[in-house]
Parts: structure tokens; C-alpha cells; sequence
């Protein structure tokens, strides 16, 4: 399984030879497609309907309760020389990794459907769009992947023109968690999925191919593969910036994606581009183009309401599909921070009265194609993408990181990326609330050592003299009561507005050790009920708390030994003697 130029077909057939499936179905992608894919699943009971006078074309998956979330513990590189996946990445060699995956693949598909399911990654007509095929043993899968990409006939017409794809085999296995496996063979673009149904394990387009497998050939090529969002603001006189954002799983990349400016914002408009990932390319000008290689979302559930995220709540009340929600009196889906109803039935399908727990699973899911977003901007659409203005980093840190910052240059900024922290999630099964180290929120996705990836961000302040401008940003600072000092959600328009001003050099800022940090008067707070003391806590930088952290970067940085490229260094220092 090593050659990358087999035809389809021929993979197709080594695939089905090995895994003996009772059937073989190529996707076209089609409508009438998805929708027999859905009627099957209901008569499996994979899927149940929901309400549909309420809920028209929505749909409620219940995953097995132990897969319900990314397993980081069960995600490997396997790349000939360990020190190439580097710390940040579990490592296996190919050929344990080969040796172990094919034994469980053999025969798996017995009595199952092989899915083929060609998608392609970004714009069907786009440079800058990369293809794929994923094999797969889950309807639910295919029926994802219409929502999540470009999937069908015009992918493997794509295919067949360029002769390469990446290659995704996928089995739900038999949901074991001691035999489950997510392998990403970057140098034979091949990845291996077996005993998880879960959207980040089982969606191969999504963090195997466009992440850990594009963010591999990314250094190959020069360009850049993020988890990042990507929004459209414009002013009210018209003028329209482009924004990308990393934040970690489960940090409010969707909401920020599709933020509806609050009544005092009047004339400011927000239009989505993506909610997760970002392919960024240098074009002839030095300008950095972005596009979002997804053509759906697979957003989290809980917490969305009219107030959080009106755009996503109307969104997901027609052709979606849920994953791990709970159940209301009406068959609506229901989850916690809904509304006032209450649940009837949980996740896990129990009556709520008998099962305690959250009703919904923290990490419920739901998946839609990105046209129903009321703010979904046509520019998804653009094969040339989008020019970049800004590059946000950010965390989920209730101590420590100020509201907003800029970096002093790239190389600053790299160090700013490089640095994120946050707390954990429930995107990944382990511990929630730890803080950890998240360098561009791309911990769990980096398909290679993480030096090499800051070497390869700063080589770009070598190839262009307008490159985006750098800033970090934090919605969750909090007070010793636990009381968020930021209002977040549609108020986050203010920092933006900033960040935008700074792009053109429309305002001043106070230079300080960790960046340039707005002067307290340039962020609008007019109609919110924030002091003045808490603004000034939210933009202070408290210089023993910093010197701790950089401390612990310091730490962090020794983990990769002299791989750590110079300028790297050498921006951590610069900081640390800034600090004082
Ligand atoms: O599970 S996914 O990786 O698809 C979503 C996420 O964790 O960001
Ligand atoms: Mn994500």
C-alpha cells in the first residue's frame, strides 16, 4: 500500500480485496444520493427523524457512548525518521503502523457496503484545492462528507485529471477502544482510520487530510494549512477586510465566524468564509490569499441559542444532522443553553429522568452545508480566495493573556502563535479545563515536528513585505470569582474593529513588552456594561505573570532541542529582556 499514482479504480480494488465488502458504491454526490443514503440509515436506525414540522429534513445520530469525541491519544505520524513527526506528535513507524492496520482491516467489511466517496478540498475549480477519496464501511460518513466537501462526480473528474489524491481508508471497525487507530502516512498521502465513527477520527477530509496530511505538504510547497476561521468585515462605508483566526476545538471559531454585530455596531456587517480551517498561499504580489477547503460545518452544539449565535440556530433548524444531542417532549433536538424546555430523552438515548449528566454530550455536533448559513459569504466560492488582512491566535485563558495584542513583526508573531495556550475541551476525549500548550491551536493537527512548522511560518518573512498583521486575542479572562470580564460573542466586533484600525495604521497603540496593546479609549465599549477598571485589567500586562510564562515557553521550546529554529529564539529572548 505504498504507491501514491494507483488509479482509483486500482486502489478501489485493493481496498475491497482486503476488507471483502458485500457491496461497492461510488458516490456521485448526487441529492437523490444523499437522500436514499438517509432513508437506509433510518430504516438501520443509524439515524432517527426528528420533528419535521419543526425540524424539517434533521436527523439524530446517537454515536456509541466511548466515540464521541477526536482520540489525540490514538492519532499517529508515521513517517520514516521518528524526530520528522516530532513531540508534538505520537510516532509509529510505517511499517508497525502498516503491519498493525492491515491485520485489522482484514475482512472488516463483511456483509458491509464499501463506500468510494471522492471529494475535493476548496473550490472544485481552485489552484489551491486538493483532492481526495475516502473509502469508508459508514453511510454516515458519506452523507457528512456531502455536507462537509465538494464530494461526488466532479471530485474524481478533478481526480482523475491530476492523477494523485489522498488516499482515506476508514472503518467504523467494531467500535472497540483498544482497537482503534487513526494513522496519517504523510509521504505516501495515506491515511488510516479504523474503529471510531466520530466526525474528527472518521471524516477523513477534515482534520486528516485538510490539517495533518495538507499542513505536511504545505512546508513541501510553501504555503500554509490552519485551523483557522476566515470572515468577511466590512465597515459601514464599505470597506472590507479579511480576517483569519486559530483558535483551538471548541473556542467560539464558529461563533466569531458568524458574529452578528450587537445594535450598536450599527452598519457593520460580518459574512463567513469558514469556521475551522484556512489554506493560506502566497500570490505573485506577496499578498496572502486564503481559502476555506471545507464546504460545510461541523459546529458544536451546546451553548447555541438566538443570543450566542442567532445565525447557527437558524441554520440547524432545517437539513442538518445531529450528533448526540438530547431529545425534547416534541422530538426536537435539545441541548443545554437551548432554550427553557426541558430534555426527555439524553444523548445516550436514556430518559433523563434516570440518567444523570448533561442531556446533550458537551461534544454534540451539528452537521449543515455552509450555504444555509444566513451569513455564508459567496467569496467561499472564489477559487482565487480571499486577501488576508489580519491573523488572530487565540485561547481559552482565564488568567494572564490581555483581551487583544499585536505582535511587533511576522517573526514576533510567530513567537505569539507559537506560544498559545488553552484549556481543554471536550473536542478530545481526556481531562477538560487543563491548560496546555496549543501553538497555533494546531497541537492535535500539525502533521509534522512542530520546529520545523515555526520555521517554516517564519521563512515567509523572507518571501513577502506584506504579509497580514499579527494579533492575539482572549474572549475568557476572568475574575477571582470566575466571572468572564469580556462580554464576548457579538461584542468581539469592538476587538476586530480595533485589529482593523491597526491594519491601517488609523490609530495608536502602547508598545509594551509582550506587543503593541490598544490604549484603553480605542476600544469602543459604548453601551456596555464594563468600567473603566476592568477594561484597564483586561489590557494590562502584568509583568511577573509574563516572565512566568515565558519561563515556561522557555521550557516548552527545550522539548524540541536545537531543532528550534534561530529566530525563534531569539524573539523569546528579546521578550524575556523586554520584561526585564
Ligand atoms: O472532531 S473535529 O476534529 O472534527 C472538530 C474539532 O475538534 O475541532
Ligand atoms: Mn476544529
Amino acid at each position: 500500500m505504498t504507491s501514491t499514482n494507483k488509479t482509483p479504480q486500482q486502489w478501489v480494488d485493493e481496498i475491497a480485496n482486503l476488507t471483502k465488502p458485500a457491496h461497492i458504491h461510488w458516490c456521485d454526490g448526487s441529492d437523490q444520493e444523499y437522500d436514499d443514503l438517509i432513508q437506509q440509515m433510518l430504516k438501520d436506525e443509524v439515524l432517527q427523524k426528528l420533528n419535521d414540522a419543526t425540524y424539517p429534513n434533521c436527523y439524530l445520530h446517537r454515536s456509541d457512548p466511548t466515540d464521541v469525541a477526536r482520540v489525540e491519544h490514538l492519532t499517529f505520524v508515521c513517517t520514516p525518521e521518528e524526530s520528522a513527526a516530532g513531540p508534538n506528535n505520537h510516532w509509529m513507524s510505517p511499517a508497525d503502523a502498516h503491519g498493525k492496520m492491515e491485520k485489522l482491516f482484514e475482512g472488516c467489511m463483511q456483509d458491509r457496503t464499501l463506500y468510494v466517496v471522492p471529494y475535493c478540498m476548496g473550490p472544485i475549480d481552485s489552484p489551491y484545492s486538493r483532492c481526495g477519496i475516502e473509502i469508508t464501511d459508514s453511510a454516515y460518513v458519506a452523507v457528512n462528507m456531502k455536507l462537509m466537501t465538494r464530494m461526488g462526480t466532479e471530485a474524481l473528474n478533478r481526480i482523475e485529471k491530476e492523477g494523485t489524491f489522498v488516499r482515506g481508508l476508514h472503518s467504523t471497525g467494531d467500535l472497540d477502544p483498544d482497537r482503534r487507530f487513526i494513522m496519517h502516512y504523510p509521504e505516501e498521502l495515506l491515511i488510516q482510520s479504523f474503529g471510531s465513527g466520530y466526525g474528527g477520527n472518521a471524516l477523513l477530509g477534515k482534520k486528516c487530510h485538510a490539517l495533518r496530511i495538507a499542513s505536511w505538504q504545505a512546508q513541501q510547497e510553501g504555503w500554509l494549512a490552519e485551523h483557522m476561521l476566515l470572515l468577511e468585515l466590512e465597515s459601514p462605508q464599505g470597506e472590507k477586510h479579511y480576517i483569519a483566526a486559530a483558535f483551538p476545538s471548541a473556542c467560539g471559531k464558529t461563533n466569531l465566524a458568524m458574529l452578528i454585530p450587537p445594535e450598536s455596531q450599527e452598519g457593520w456587517k460580518i459574512r463567513t468564509i469558514g469556521d475551522d480551517i484556512a489554506w493560506l498561499h502566497l500570490d505573485e504580489t506577496g499578498q496572502l490569499r486564503a481559502i476555506n477547503p471545507e464546504s460545510g460545518y461541523f459546529g458544536v452544539v451546546p451553548g447555541t441559542n438566538t443570543k450566542t449565535n442567532r445565525n447557527a440556530f437558524e441554520m440547524i433548524r432545517h437539513d442538518a444532522i445531529y450528533t448526540n444531542v438530547a431529545l425534547n417532549e416534541n422530538n426536537e433536538p435539545w441541548w443545554e443553553g437551548k432554550d427553557d424546555q426541558l430534555p426527555v430523552t439524553n444523548w445516550k438515548g436514556n430518559s433523563c429522568s434516570e440518567d444523570d449528566g448533561p442531556a446533550a454530550h458537551p461534544n454534540s455536533r451539528f452537521t449543515v452545508a455552509a450555504r444555509q448559513n444566513p451569513c455564508y459569504s459567496p467569496l467561499a466560492d472564489d477559487p482565487a480566495g480571499v486577501p488576508v488582512s489580519a491573523i488572530i491566535f487565540g485561547g481559552r485563558r482565564r488568567e494572564l493573556a490581555p483581551l487583544v495584542y499585536q505582535a511587533l513583526d511576522w517573526d514576533h508573531g510567530v513567537l505569539i502563535g507559537a506560544s498559545v495556550a488553552s484549556e481543554t475541551t471536550a473536542a478530545a476525549t481526556g481531562a477538560v479545563g487543563i491548560t496546555r500548550r496549543d501553538p497555533m491551536a494546531m497541537k492535535p493537527f500539525c502533521g509534522y515536528n512542530f520546529a520545523d512548522y515555526w520555521g517554516h511560518w517564519l521563512s515567509f518573512s523572507d518571501k513577502s513585505d506584506r504579509l497580514p498583521e499579527i494579533f492575539h486575542v482572549n474572549w475568557f479572562r476572568q475574575d477571582e470569582n470566575g466571572r468572564f470580564l469580556w462580554p464576548g460573542f457579538g461584542e468581539n466586533l469592538r476587538v476586530l474593529r480595533w485589529i482593523i484600525e491597526r491594519c491601517e495604521n488609523r490609530v495608536e497603540a502602547q508598545e509594551t513588552a509582550i506587543g503593541y496593546l490598544p490604549n484603553a479609549a480605542d476600544i469602543d465599549t459604548n453601551d456596555l456594561d464594563i468600567d473603566h477598571q476592568t477594561l484597564e485589567s483586561l489590557l494590562a500586562v502584568d509583568h511577573d505573570s509574563w516572565r512566568q510564562e515565558m519561563k515556561a515557553m522557555g521550557e516548552y521550546l527545550k522539548e524540541y532541542g536545537d531543532r528550534v529554529p534561530a529566530k525563534l529564539a531569539e524573539q523569546h529572548r528579546r521578550v524575556i529582556k523586554a520584561l526585564g
